[in-house]
């Protein structure tokens, strides 16, 4: 017989967790995101949520990651994972939404009904959760009514019991690690230990061995040190989040040899420090070193943000001036350094290399990226999800926002055709020592790298091999390109959803006749860009400027915004001195 709805036993676990009456939520870019006190009946909802979702894959593990990443702390959210460690699939967005909104329990009860009808869900099927959580005090109490759906989900007896594995607390991307694993242990290609021990061995392995192959006979370049050496260790602000024992973890798996590493905004016990001027997101949009930390020039800096998947390097020069290097830098590096050992290798006729932005990256990186470099670069709408997916369609798609959230992906003949042609039995064995090293350091690459989502720790891992290999300080790093001043800013209005885009979010459909008022105002300006987009993540519009000077990127901002306030439904009071 096949399984149906447990109608009472469902409906008195669902009276535990009622429904805030006068709050809607969106399942958002990141999943459900919001102050924590107002998250009871979301995660309740969310738990048979992923039951079904796993149901509805035959039993595949689905993650559930408790976090709301850089946010303040007192906010907190909910985001699927789906089995590959991708993002839940957009088809999936519109249930979760329905199931949060339901006002009352017998109204959730139907929700789901008509949820398992829509997507054909076979109630008989075995369910495989995996869930964990990030730093925030709240997590606590969350993930314990995250628990109550997931056992409550137990639709009647016939049902096969759910499967729960307790992640505990983890980073967002180690979450995502342990979801492909687990859904590709018995398969052909395991991604690796579904275990976080066995994600610290799987990285460390991979960056051991880079490290030990990379280019010899050089001593570290004096450039831009001004007779300084560059120091061995990097010093990480870990936003007070769960990067801090996490990396700390790893540097014990790594040892401090190959990774010395200077931990700093580590404290993940002291009410209200996470994300406190400090972390990836404050750095990025601050365009400065985490409040107090005053870096020694020309070293390497980096700060993760509250849940570590994102990550920006920065550093001072000898004026104690600061110099960001961020997603777009990030991506930059890793597709210059992967391109010279795809063709180091003698791959290069096989394998293309390309590049996902969005239209938040910075001009001068896009116009470096095809001009100098030559690689495809594809623009796509914010979110991981719009990028991964345009990476995918890549040999090896590099991704990676402004923001500092970003990976390389390699598709799956890519990685066959690396590992093959590191066996000598096959018809291209390599024709020379070197070409064996690149072939070997791309295949280490693919396991350095974590494919599933940006992570924080392995791109950290994936920069520190590029430097190592190129003898880079930061600062040469940093003169492949110089970025165009900009400026990024919000507009409250009244109506957010009044805002459509197309083109990637660079062009505004509607309110109608705005975008040609935009464009004029770019033309006046010496290379002027602007572009107006509803936030996925909060209520408001948000402004980007750039131009070639700073003070041009700051005037073209605030007559975007103006325009965007006076014609589109500012709210509150309209700012008298600019917008920033
Ligand atoms: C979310 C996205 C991030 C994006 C940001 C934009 C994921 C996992 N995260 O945090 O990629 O940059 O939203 O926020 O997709 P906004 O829509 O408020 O500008
Ligand atoms: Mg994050």
């Amino acid at each position: 017989m096949a399984s149906t709805l447990d109608q009472q036993a469902l409906a008195a676990a669902s009276a535990q967790h009622p429904k805030l009456q006068h709050i809607t939520y969106t399942y958002g870019t990141a999943g459900f995101r919001t102050e924590a006190d107002l998250l009871d009946s979301v995660m309740f909802r969310v738990g048979l949520l992923a039951v079904l979702r796993s149901k509805n894959l035959k039993g595949k593990a689905i993650g559930v990651m408790v976090t709301a990443s850089h946010n303040p702390e007192k906010d907190n959210g909910v985001k699927l994972v789906d089995p590959m460690g991708e993002m839940l699939h957009g088809s999936w967005e519109p249930y979760a939404t329905q199931l949060a909104n339901a006002q009352t329990d017998d109204l959730l009860l139907a929700a789901l009904d008509s949820i398992v009808k829509a997507t054909g869900t076979d109630l008989s099927q075995p369910a495989h959760v995996v869930y964990g959580h990030d730093t925030r005090p709240s997590c606590k109490p969350l993930v314990r009514a995250l628990v109550d759906g997931l056992s409550s989900a137990t639709f009647g007896s016939e049902a096969p019991k759910v499967e729960l594995v307790n992640a505990g607390l983890v980073t967002t991307p180690q979450l995502h690690y342990l979801v492909r694993c687990l859904n590709t242990a018995d398969s052909p290609d395991p991604y690796g230990e579904p275990t976080i021990d066995g994600y610290y061995r799987k990285l460390a392995a991979a960056y051991t061995e880079l490290s030990a192959s990379r280019a010899s006979g050089h001593k570290p370049s004096p450039f831009g040190l001004r007779g300084r050496e560059l120091l061995p260790a990097i010093t990480v602000d870990c936003a007070n989040g769960v990067g801090a024992p996490k990396l700390k973890e790893f540097v014990k798996v790594i040892g401090t040899d190959y990774l010395p590493v200077i931990v700093v905004r580590d404290n993940t016990t002291t009410a209200g420090q996470l994300n406190l001027n400090c972390g990836a997101d404050f750095v990025k949009t601050q365009q400065r070193a985490p409040l107090g930390v005053k870096p020694i020039a020309w070293q390497r800096y980096a700060s993760f943000d509250g849940d570590a998947d994102r990550i920006v390097y920065y550093y001072a020069d000898a004026d104690g001036v600061f110099h960001l290097l961020d997603g777009d830098k990030i991506a930059t590096l890793a597709a210059g350094f992967i391109m010279d050992l795809v063709k180091d290798a003698g791959l290069d006729d096989k394998v293309k290399v390309g590049v996902v932005q969005t239209a938040y990256a910075n001009g001068a990186s896009t116009k470096y990226l095809t001009e100098v470099l030559g690689v495809p670069v594809t623009c796509v709408p914010t979110g991981v999800k719009h990028l991964h997916h345009a990476a995918e369609s890549y040999d090896i798609g590099v991704y990676f926002e402004a923001n500092g959230h970003g990976t390389v992906l390699f598709s799956p003949s890519t990685l066959a055709g690396i590992r093959s042609s590191l066996d000598s039995a096959t018809s291209s064995p390599a024709a020379d020592e070197s070409q064996l090293a690149a072939r070997t350091n791309l295949r280490a690459l693919t396991e350095l790298i974590n494919q599933t989502v940006g992570d924080a720790l392995s791109d950290m891992l994936l920069v520190e091999t590029v430097l190592l290999h190129r003898q880079w300080t930061p600062a040469q790093w940093d003169r492949a390109y110089t970025d165009y001043p900009n400026r990024l800013v919000k507009v409250l209005v009244n109506d957010r959803h009044a805002f459509e885009t197309t083109d990637a979010e660079r062009k505004l459909v509607k309110p109608e006749g705005l975008q040609a008022k935009i464009d004029a105002l770019c033309k006046e300006v010496d290379g002027g860009r602007s572009f107006v987009r509803p936030s996925g993540t909060e209520d408001c519009v948000r402004v980007y400027a750039e131009a070639t000077t700073r003070q041009a990127a700051d005037d073209l901002v605030n007559k975007a915004a103006y325009l965007v306030f006076d014609e589109a439904g500012g709210k509150g009071t309209r700012p008298a001195s600019g917008f920033f």
